[in-house]
């Protein structure tokens, strides 16, 4: 090799050398995120793993794995999160079945070195590094009972349809419903039962069927899932106690504006789904790549959504919940 070719070489060689010195660790390897939803086929979740993958290709070294159980079961996402811990994933960002059931797997995943976070519904403290709340609980909950009350005009007969008996989310809410329903301008509000219909459309149906048999005068079903809000709206149209019976609660509008158009709906709400699910695998890559570590006060990068603080309790929540009704249903029906 004569001088020059072996100078240009030596070039080329230094190059790459500092091509590959500057991609950080983080960057040159590739990381595997999974999204654990609560069940699968349901639109809320398919809207977040949307989110998820803009993150994870905005990422670039992200491979996305997304999965859940059949039906909304803490035994479901324990059997796939030992399947998820032989695929030695980097991050698991789980929305929980149950907030107990889970700490134990989670606290193997830990174990392995895997990252695991909760969003949507949370896993207790212990079993994982922070949670991300869609927006703020008593907000959510008060939420719904504002809506439901200027509905009925602040009176009548109410129930709520939930989601699991032991789902993180819905529960939390209820709470906050039950709370809000004690200040004195609710007064002409009966809350007269709750039952659930485990985010399965045809179970939500029966007991929305279940309550309007109970309770022949009740006013009012409040749902704060996205599964039992559709089908107690079908319902009411179904039974033709549209204008008898008013339907609220959580909802896609993709799944809502025709329940609002035919009027089984007057209000609804939610946030962005898609904005949650990017929201969640971002934060996951912070703690897989570990640029977070799940401290009280300290920010963890969310990407376009900015940053979130975690609280004492390793929670943070996102923006405030958007109201739908007939005259903007058809817009947001376009996005989620
Ligand atoms: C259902 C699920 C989810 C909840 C939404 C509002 O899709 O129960 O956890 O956040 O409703």
């Amino acid at each position: 090799m004569n001088r020059r070719a072996w100078i240009l070489g030596l070039a080329a060689f230094g190059t790459i050398a500092i091509g590959v010195a500057s991609l950080t660790d983080a960057q040159a390897r590739r990381y595997k995120i999974a999204m654990l939803v609560k069940s699968l086929g349901n639109g809320f979740f398919e809207a977040a793993r949307t989110g998820g993958e803009e993150a994870a290709k905005q990422l670039g070294n992200v491979d996305l794995i997304y999965t859940g159980p059949t039906a909304a079961t803490a035994e479901g996402q324990i059997e796939q999160m030992n399947s998820l811990i032989a695929q030695r994933v980097n991050a698991i960002a789980v929305s929980a079945n149950d907030p107990n059931a889970l700490v134990a797997i989670s606290k193997r995943a830990a174990s392995r070195g895997i990252k695991v976070i909760s969003w949507d519904s949370g896993i207790a403290k212990e079993g994982r590094l922070m949670h991300l709340n869609p927006s703020n609980t008593a907000l959510i909950g008060r939420k719904q009972i504002e809506m439901m009350s200027a509905t009925l005009g602040g009176k009548g007969k109410i129930a709520i349809l939930s989601a699991t008996a032991q789902a993180t989310n819905q529960n939390a809410w209820i709470v906050a419903m039950k709370e809000t329903l004690k200040d004195p301008k609710y007064a002409g509000l009966e809350l007269v039962d709750t039952v659930y219909g485990d985010d399965q459309s045809d179970k939500s149906y029966r007991e929305a069927q279940g309550l309007l048999t109970k309770y022949p005068d009740l006013k009012g079903i409040i749902a704060p899932t996205t599964v039992g809000i559709a089908a107690a709206a079908k319902y009411v149209i179904d039974q033709k106690l549209v204008g008898k019976v008013f339907v609220s609660g959580l909802g896609l509008p993709s799944e809502m504006a025709g329940y609002v158009k035919a009027g089984a709906v007057d209000t609804f709400a939610l946030w962005n789904p898609i904005d949650l699910g990017y929201s969640a695998v971002f934060a996951a890559y912070q703690f897989a790549t570990n640029k977070a570590r799940g401290r009280a006060g300290e920010k963890v990068s969310i990407g376009r959504m900015g940053t979130i603080t975690l609280d004492a309790n390793l929670e943070a929540p996102m923006g405030e919940p958007f109201t739908f009704n007939k005259d903007n249903v058809d817009k947001f029906a376009k996005a989620f």
